[in-house]
């Protein structure tokens, strides 16, 4: 038994401090599961929805089970502590894991057919697609170099590959036609990365720290059982009733001398108050609610208030919204080995940019439709992804609408208008989400990896033996190489179960030396 005086009451040691967690998304798991490995005893979870998992959320449709929010291990290698997790708990396959998988070095999806329609219902092949992605994949990688030279041409990710695209297309020999056609499949390249950012527009991404984020060897893979899979899995080997859900954080009142009914001798220097009028005292409150959360509720969910610094990061950080469709059809459109049906509007390109009508045009910023594979596992569903202003306004259309939206725009792309309507449909509504507003970060211009650091610091901001921990942050956003990922969310939680263990380790060796 670890018995110190942490300053926070005579007699406080780790085994009987009180740990609240705010939160039940991965990086909570994550922090709990060490927390209680550390030799923490009495840690609760505070889930303000009805299920655990957060972002990663995995639902049914038709025969398979689909993800609402997380779908991929990203860089699915030694060095991702999701696939670490996954492997040694059986859930993925054979190919994920085999050692080839994770030696690939091509950061992304796995590499398969594309076939690309356009807007005039043609199809077109890879002789003028091929060029055009591996145009944007090498200004894509150009535009990471930045991070290490420091200066940096302009301001944004879009800024950048538009002007380097402008100075490739001044040697294009092509006629007006083909040369629009570049142009739009270039269009479609920039969607995708709206996407993959969870970003508005490319012109919101800084480009200076856009080459900090890691991306890990690994053709990216899915969870055979759904990402839910390796939530249940870390959910089991929790103690029961750990976790409390429907119970809503309303704020976390810092810096106090609080008691608990039962416990009148001891105080805490946290309390935690819930929506439903409930308070519990503790010892430390990890937070790991989204970042979407945090910028509309900084005020009120913290008190006294955050300090200006961590105000001024948490509101210059990007947290856009990347939203999903899922398509369920009869029968299959596509052919069998098609990985990716790319939608490529012909009087589009990223060198002009209009603002969109929401109203008439917000389907056109869908990328196009990925399919699900294999089809013994899903049926045949497609899966169609937007992003920003567009993937908000989709969630205040019905189902109906939406479906009968994408029924006219693949009629009109197939140049097929006998393809029946999808069977049914489901689809994700990040923005709207009361717990989540967005999807995950970015670093928005004007933010750096600093500001990642910033949300990450704990409070009080230099804790001493006076003044222990209290408040740790915790969360996708708080990663600075691995933000918007499930990994990133994973390695934060345990980070901050860590440093709270460091903290009283430092204590039991200034004891020790006195
Ligand atoms: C990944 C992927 N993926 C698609 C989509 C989404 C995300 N991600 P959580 O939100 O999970 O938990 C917080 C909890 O707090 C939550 O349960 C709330 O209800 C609760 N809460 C809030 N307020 C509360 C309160 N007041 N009281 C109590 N509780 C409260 N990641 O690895 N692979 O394929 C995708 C994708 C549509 C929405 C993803 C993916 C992101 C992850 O889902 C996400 O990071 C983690 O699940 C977050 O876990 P958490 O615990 O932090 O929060 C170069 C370069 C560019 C950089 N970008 C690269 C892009 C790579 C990422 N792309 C992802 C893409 C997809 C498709």
């Amino acid at each position: 038994m670890t018995q110190v005086d942490s300053g926070g009451g005579p007699g406080r040691g780790l085994d009987n401090s009180v740990v609240v967690i705010v939160g039940c998304g991965i990086a909570a798991l994550g922090a709990a599961h060490k927390l209680l490995r550390h030799g923490f005893r009495q840690v609760k979870v505070l889930e303000a929805k009805e299920r655990g998992g957060g972002r990663i959320w995995s639902c049914r449709l038709g025969k398979g089970l689909i993800e609402i929010g997380a779908q991929w291990i990203h860089g699915p290698s030694k060095q991702n502590a999701v696939f670490q997790l996954a492997s040694q708990h059986g859930l993925l396959d054979e190919k994920a894991i085999s050692e080839e998988n994770q030696a690939v070095q091509i950061a992304g999806l796995p590499p398969g057919v594309s076939t690309y329609y356009t807007s005039s219902g043609k199809r077109i092949g890879p002789e003028i697609t091929d060029p055009m992605e591996e145009l944007y994949s090498t200004l894509c990688l150009k535009s990471r170099e930045f991070f290490e030279s420091k200066a940096e041409p302009v301001r944004s990710l879009g800024e950048f590959l538009k002007l380097e695209i402008a100075r490739c297309a001044e040697e294009w020999k092509d006629d007006t036609e083909a040369r629009n056609l570049k142009l739009a499949l270039l269009n479609v390249e920039f969607k995708m990365e709206c996407c993959i950012s969870g970003t508005d527009s490319l012109d919101l991404i800084a480009l200076q720290p856009f080459g900090e984020y890691v991306m890990l060897p690994g053709i990216d893979c899915v969870f055979p059982g759904g990402f839910k899979s390796l939530i249940d899995t870390m959910m089991k080997s929790l103690p029961k009733d750990i976790v409390s859900y429907n119970k809503p954080v309303k704020c976390i009142h810092w810096n106090g001398s609080f008691t608990a009914p039962d416990a009148l001798e001891r105080s805490y220097p946290v309390l935690v108050e819930c929506e439903n009028g409930e308070t519990i005292p503790a010892d430390h409150v990890i937070v790991t609610v989204p970042l979407g959360f945090l910028k509309e509720h900084y005020k009120t969910f913290i008190h006294p208030p955050l300090p200006s610094s961590k105000v001024n990061s948490i509101q210059k950080m990007g947290f856009g919204t990347n939203n999903k469709i899922f398509l369920e059809f009869e029968e299959p459109f596509w052919e069998a080995e098609c990985k990716l049906i790319k939608l490529v509007w012909e009087d589009e390109s990223p060198l002009v940019s209009t603002r969109p009508n929401l109203q008439k045009a917000w389907f056109r910023k869908i990328v196009g439709f990925i399919v699900l594979h294999p089809v013994q596992r899903y049926g045949h569903v497609l899966l169609a992804v937007l992003a920003g202003e567009e993937a908000n306004f989709m969630e205040s259309l019905s189902d109906s609408e939406v479906k009968n939206c994408l029924t006219q725009v693949i009629h009109r792309f197939t140049g097929n208008p006998l393809i029946p309507p999808p069977k049914s449909i489901m689809r994700s509504k990040w923005h709207s989400d009361r717990y989540t507003k967005g999807s995950y970060s970015y670093t928005a211009v004007g933010s750096s990896g600093d500001d990642i650091d910033v949300i990450a610091e704990p409070l009080p901001i230099k804790s001493t033996k006076e003044q222990p921990l209290q408040v740790l942050f915790a969360g996708e956003a708080t990663h600075r190489t691995f933000y918007s990922t499930t990994h990133g969310a994973l390695q934060s939680g345990w980070r901050e179960a860590d440093r709270l263990n460091d903290h009283y380790l430092s204590f039991i060796s200034i004891n020790a030396n006195l």
